[in-house]
C-alpha cells in the first residue's frame, strides 16, 4: 500500500520514486532472468539505443512473480482502485557510456489510448538509476494537461509535438522530477506524465523492469494487443467500460504508404466502410497537425537541466 503522503505526491506530481521495495535474494534472481535476455537485447542494438524488450511477463517466471506480487500490485492499487490488469510489460536497457539511449519528452497514454486514463507505469530498478546514468525526469503535475499531441505531419513520431502551456512550463529545475530509484526501489508514473530521459554517460548499463497497470475498465481503443495485455493480476473484471469525456488522438504508427498497415495497433480503430474509404479524401489531407515544436533529444548529447527546461519552452 502507499501511504498517504505517497499518494497526495504522486497525485501532486504524476510519479513518485520508492526506495527498498526489492530484496536482496530477490534482486538478484530478476537480475539473473534479465542477464538471460542479453542476446536478444545485443541482437536489438542495445548498445546504440535504449531498448524496450516487449512482452516480459512471458520471458521468466521470474517477471510473471513480480508484476503479479503485492510489493506492486498493493501500490497501484492505492492509485487505481483494487481491480488491475497488465497493458504490457518490458525491460528497458538504456545502453551504457556513449552517450546514447535518450528518450525525448513523452507522455505514454498517447501510444495506447484507452476509454479512460487509469493507467500507471511501475519501472522496477535493477541498476541504480541516477541523472549521469540517464535518469528519467517528469514536469511536475503535467498528467493534469490531459493528452498531447505527438503527431507531426499526420504521422504518431513518440515525441511530445505540442507547446506546453506557459504555467506549466518549470520555471527552474525543481519544476522537473528526477525519478532516482536505487536498485530495488522503483517508481510509478502516470500514464500522462510527460517525463524524458537523457543519455547514459557512465560506463555501466541502466536496466529497468517496466509494467504497465490499468483499471480493469479501462479498455484499449485497439485491435491488436501485446500478449499479456488484460492479464487480471487482482481483483475482478465485471465488463464494465468507464469512458472519460474528453477527446483522445488515434496513434498513426509509422510512415508507411496509406493501406499498408498504417494502423499500428490493429483494425478496431477502423471507422470507414469500403466505399467510404474510397470517396474520402487521402487520410494525410484532414489529419495534418504539422508543429512548430519537436522536442526530440539530439544524438549524442547530455543536456543539462536548464536545456532540458528550454525543450519545453521552444
Ligand atoms: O527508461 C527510461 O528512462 C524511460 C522509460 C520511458 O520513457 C517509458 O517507458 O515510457
Amino acid at each position: 500500500m502507499l501511504t498517504d503522503d505517497q499518494k497526495a505526491k504522486f497525485w501532486r506530481d504524476g510519479a513518485i520514486v520508492i526506495n527498498d521495495v526489492i530484496q536482496p535474494e530477490e534482486l538478484d534472481r530478476l537480475r539473473g532472468a534479465a542477464n538471460e535476455l542479453s542476446d536478444e537485447l545485443e541482437k536489438a542494438s542495445v548498445d546504440e539505443i535504449t531498448i524496450h524488450l516487449q512482452e516480459l511477463t512471458t520471458r521468466n517466471v521470474a517477471f510473471r512473480d513480480l508484476a503479479k506480487s503485492p510489493m506492486l500490485v498493493s501500490r497501484v492499487a492505492s492509485l487505481l482502485g483494487p481491480n488491475l490488469q497488465i497493458h504490457h510489460s518490458k525491460l528497458g536497457a538504456k545502453p551504457a557510456f556513449q552517450g546514447k539511449g535518450g528518450i525525448c519528452w513523452h507522455q505514454d497514454f498517447p501510444f495506447f489510448p484507452h476509454t479512460n486514463t487509469s493507467l500507471v507505469a511501475v519501472m522496477v530498478m535493477l541498476d541504480d538509476s541516477t541523472p549521469q546514468n540517464g535518469c528519467m525526469y517528469v514536469v511536475r503535475g503535467s498528467h493534469k494537461l490531459g493528452p498531447l499531441d505527438h503527431h507531426l505531419d499526420g504521422w504518431f513520431t513518440s515525441c511530445c509535438q505540442e507547446a506546453l502551456p506557459k504555467e506549466v512550463i518549470p520555471e527552474d529545475e525543481s519544476g522537473l522530477l528526477a525519478v532516482t530509484p536505487l536498485a530495488g526501489g522503483i517508481s510509478i508514473h502516470h500514464c500522462l506524465a510527460l517525463h524524458m530521459s537523457p543519455p547514459n554517460c557512465t560506463d555501466l548499463p541502466r536496466r529497468g523492469l517496466i509494467f504497465q497497470y490499468r483499471a480493469a475498465d479501462a479498455h484499449a481503443l485497439a485491435g491488436s494487443l501485446p500478449p499479456d495485455c488484460g492479464w487480471q493480476v487482482s481483483g475482478i473484471y465485471d465488463g464494465h467500460v468507464r469512458c472519460e469525456q474528453a477527446i483522445w488522438k488515434l496513434p498513426k504508427k509509422f510512415n508507411k504508404p496509406l493501406g499498408v498497415s498504417e494502423i499500428g495497433y490493429g483494425q478496431a480503430w477502423n471507422q470507414l466502410g469500403a466505399k467510404a474509404k474510397d470517396w474520402n479524401p487521402p487520410l494525410e489531407a484532414v489529419s495534418k497537425h504539422a508543429r512548430a515544436v519537436n522536442f526530440a533529444l539530439p544524438a549524442g548529447e547530455h543536456p543539462s537541466l536548464p536545456g532540458l527546461i528550454e525543450k519545453l519552452t521552444r
